[in-house]
């Protein structure tokens, strides 16, 4: 059985894919210097005025937020260019992620990619911008650990910590696709592939 750090079981609809993406990971920490060289990492802005401690850039349908609100866009509203394209290798390893914990027929559109430095953090919230609710949401971790948290469909409910590491995946859907999550403060840390950073490559299916 799975559970977390302090034993507790993972809820029906989430599973923790130990060392997943290790395979490809330094062919995904390649394709994130590609695609911030064309479509920069930034520091995106909440509706409510907070920058996001987390920068953020995307590949395929990319995710957004400013005080418009938060959506899902075809370009890149600092650039007016469309977002790269979401990499094949990228769509499968999430089609296969998807398939391992339970997932069939999930193909992605659009990849948030989140670059955590030292003490970034993301708040507890509930993916809900994606149109396909039946589809899950496979997240690759890469380079510094970090605390995932996950709690229930209610802000309030309790959490469950799992520590995320270099080439994990977590997908949840189902029973599990509306449940809040977030990221505990990233720690100091020396990675050799990242050096002080953590990634986190989100799949969806955004339309
Ligand atoms: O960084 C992570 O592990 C989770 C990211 C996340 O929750 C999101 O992008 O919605």
């Amino acid at each position: 059985m799975q559970d977390d750090l302090f034993g507790v079981a993972y809820p029906p609809g989430l599973a923790v894919l130990r060392g997943f993406a290790l395979a490809q990971a330094g062919e995904l920490l390649e394709m994130i210097g590609q695609v911030s060289a064309v479509a920069p990492f930034r520091n995106m802005v909440t509706p409510g005025g907070h920058a996001m401690s987390a920068a953020m850039t995307n590949v395929g349908l990319g995710w957004v937020t400013d005080r418009k609100g938060y959506r899902y866009t075809a370009e890149d509203p600092q650039t007016g260019v469309t977002w790269p394209d979401l990499p094949e290798a990228l769509v499968g390893l999430g089609e296969r992620a998807a398939e391992a914990s339970g997932f069939t027929g999930f193909r992605p559109d659009g990849c948030l990619i989140n670059r955590y430095s030292v003490g970034a953090k993301m708040g507890l919230h509930q993916d809900i911008n994606e149109g396909d609710m039946t589809a899950p949401i496979v997240s690759v971790s890469l380079g510094l650990p970090a605390v995932f948290l996950f709690g229930g469909l209610n802000r309030g409910d309790s959490t469950m910590k799992i520590v995320v590491e270099h080439g994990d995946v977590v997908v949840w859907g189902g029973p599990a696709r509306l449940y809040y999550h977030g990221v505990m403060p990233v720690k100091v840390g020396q990675h050799p592939l990242t050096g002080g950073v953590r990634y986190n490559l989100t799949l969806r299916k955004a339309v």
